[in-house]
């Protein structure tokens, strides 16, 4: 049987390209998420694009390129694009930070494939759209948090070689060069038609003979297969607006024209739930805070998921604190269940500040009744770089870490991070930095994609504060990780091994910042280069984390937890069905 060619490709870059090449200290960017700084994970909305279309005979296959590239020194990129046969390309510019990488990617598919045209989406592309479709390599732009239907469309009439006038979202350009901005009204309030499983994805595996390219991080062979932890997605947009955001209520409003957020149904995500349970025994985290539309919601999703006993473990978020019933209410629906909350400081001025308006009391209250229902794991975010904070408030709330961790053991799990590399664009603050004491340091796409190949973090970082400049930000996040890691030691959290361990890569990381501070105070741009070069192999010592290790993030599971035959039975039902 011959392998089809596939209608789109979607491609997803690393943040640099080629990251191989360059010497970079990404620093803790990337500490609070399983991917390396490479965000070698794709958007999650990959999922529902792929469905989406192949259910409309528009066959999509993904080739995550960012994966290749971390698995393999000798993977050749620009070699794998070259030899791709398809009507389109698209390039998620999603999270800021691909700016450098999902350009680069597209001049490579432009170098091969001249009369392909390449479609960037997602938020970044949506936000910088004015400046992006500027440039040669962009042909279609489509702007919002929702691209499935309006894809669908474009590529249609890209099949049939006919105008996209009338496609709501596109910024594109014509045969002769000019900009059309289409009116932007498609913004679903209504999300149930959306899938949320994997099983589209495996199918678009099985039909382009690729299982490689379609992980969605590094290791498919290995830890994916261990470790699948799968997103279960509740909603489009969000109810908050805490000012750092760039998903936040005001923020989407602003670019992407959401007014308010749109909730997948209760029942649908207790039945997306369930489904996953049937391919995976590893953790499932459900995202968004279930209590964002109401208790009733939130209710109503326990109760569907009451119906069927499973034991992966579940992942709530809090995005403020929740009446103890609910805890109560939890326990009674699942067997395995984790929270995970933000209070981002211990200093209530600094939290109110920042948007969130609720005290350390109620924060100490939900951890017990959590604990005391049987939550398995309750984790707490911290960050740097907020109005309000300095150095010496950061330590106090390491201080705060540490209290809470003696008071409640080792159920509970603290992390700090700056927020990095960049303030979200469009998010509140980014928009009215004065306001809430930010300077914002690069505007255009154009800064950004220089920024992110700085020789260090701290020279990518897009802000300071009027507290903080970047070099406190950037000491400041590592005395706070060797503090943290100290007390997680001596209140037993983590073994003697991996303490050292996160010390040693936190002393090198501080080392290596200020050998790159003296090289690049150098006047030579070829002698720059070439002691940094001398640096690389040490800075790849640290790229998949610093100041804490990717595993003490990981929720509790058991080994071998992809089904991957009944997965695979899933997509081969699937394949018959509708190829
Ligand atoms: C869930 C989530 C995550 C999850 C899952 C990520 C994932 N694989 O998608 C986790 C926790 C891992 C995560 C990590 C990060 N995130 Co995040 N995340 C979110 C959150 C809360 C919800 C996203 C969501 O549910 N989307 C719904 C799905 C269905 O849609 P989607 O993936 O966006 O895709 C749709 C469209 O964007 C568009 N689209 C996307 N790509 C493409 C490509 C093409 C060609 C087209 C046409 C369309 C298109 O179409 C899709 C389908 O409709 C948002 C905030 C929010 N309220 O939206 C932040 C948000 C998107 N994340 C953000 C950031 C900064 C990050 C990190 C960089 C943070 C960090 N420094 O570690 C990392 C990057 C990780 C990586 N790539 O490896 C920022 C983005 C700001 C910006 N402009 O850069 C946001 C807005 C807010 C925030 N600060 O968290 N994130």
């Amino acid at each position: 049987m011959s392998i089809a060619n596939p209608h789109l490709v979607l491609l997803h870059a690393p943040t640099v390209y080629d990251f191989r090449k360059h010497p970079i200290m990404y620093g803790p960017i990337a500490d609070g998420v399983p991917s390396t700084p490479l965000f070698e994970m794709y958007p999650v909305g990959f999922f529902s694009i792929v469905e989406h279309l192949e259910r409309n005979g528009i066959g999509v296959r993904i080739v995550n390129l960012a994966v290749r590239m971390l698995s393999s020194d000798s993977f050749d990129a620009e070699k794998m694009i070259r030899r791709l046969k398809t009507k389109a390309f698209g390039i998620d510019l999603h999270w800021l930070p691909h700016a450098q990488g999902s350009f680069e990617v597209a001049t490579i598919c432009k170098r091969y494939h001249p009369d392909v045209p390449v479609i960037f989406g997602g938020f970044s592309a949506t936000y910088f759209y004015e400046e992006l479709i500027h440039y040669p390599e962009v042909d279609f732009i489509l702007r919002g948090d929702s691209a499935e239907v309006p894809l669908l469309r474009l590529m249609k009439a890209i099949i049939q070689h006919q105008q996209p006038h009338n496609i709501p979202n596109l910024v594109w350009k014509d045969s002769g060069g000019e900009v059309h901005i289409n009116p932007f009204t498609h913004v679903p309030t209504e999300v149930n038609e959306f899938l949320n499983n994997f099983v589209y994805v495996f199918k678009s595996a099985l039909k382009y003979r690729d299982v490689r390219s379609l992980s969605p991080w590094k290791g498919w062979s290995s830890q994916w297969l261990d470790y699948p932890i799968t997103p279960v997605i509740t909603c489009r947009g969000c109810i908050h607006n805490c000012i750092f955001c760039g998903g936040s209520r005001n923020a989407l409003a602003n670019y992407c024209n959401r007014k308010k957020p749109a909730f997948r149904s209760p029942e649908l995500i207790a039945e997306d739930i369930v489904k996953i349970t049937k391919y995976t025994k590893a953790p499932i985290f459900v995202i968004g805070d279930l209590l964002q539309p109401g208790e009733e919601y939130a209710y109503a999703v326990l109760e569907g998921l009451k119906k069927t006993a499973f034991k992966n473990h579940l992942v709530f978020e809090l995005f403020k604190p929740a009446p103890e019933d609910y805890f109560e209410f939890v326990a009674e629906s699942v067997d395995n269940f984790n929270f995970e909350i933000s209070p981002d400081s211990h200093d209530e001025r600094i939290r109110a500040a920042e948007g969130k308006r609720y005290k350390n009391s109620e924060i100490e209250k939900n951890i017990r009744w959590a604990l005391d229902s049987g939550c398995n794991r309750f984790d707490a975010f911290f960050m740097i770089g907020l109005p309000f904070q300095t150095p010496e408030s950061v330590m106090e709330t390491v201080d705060w870490c540490g209290y809470l961790m003696a008071k409640f053991g080792t159920r509970f799990v603290p992390f700090i991070l700056a927020y990095s590399p960049f303030l979200d664009p469009g998010c509140i603050a980014y928009e009215n930095p004065e306001k809430f004491g930010y300077k914002i340091l690069f505007k255009t796409l154009a800064e950004y994609r220089e920024a992110m190949l700085s020789p260090s973090w701290k020279y990518a970082l897009n802000y300071e504060t009027e507290w903080m400049t970047r070099d406190e930000i950037v000491d400041c996040t590592y005395q706070a990780g060797l503090k943290l890691n100290r007390l997680k030691a001596e209140y037993g959290l983590i073994d003697y091994d991996s303490f050292k361990a996160t010390e040693e890569r936190i002393k090198l990381a501080i080392e290596l910042t200020s050998a790159i501070d003296k090289i690049k105070a150098l006047n030579d741009a070829s002698v720059q280069h070439e002691r940094l070069m001398q640096l690389k192999p040490e800075l790849d010592t640290i790229l998949n984390s610093v100041i804490n290790e990717k595993v003490q993030m990981e929720w509790p599971a058991a080994k071998r937890n992809l089904r991957i035959f009944c997965l695979l039975k899933a997509a081969i039902v699937e394949y018959f069905k509708r190829s």
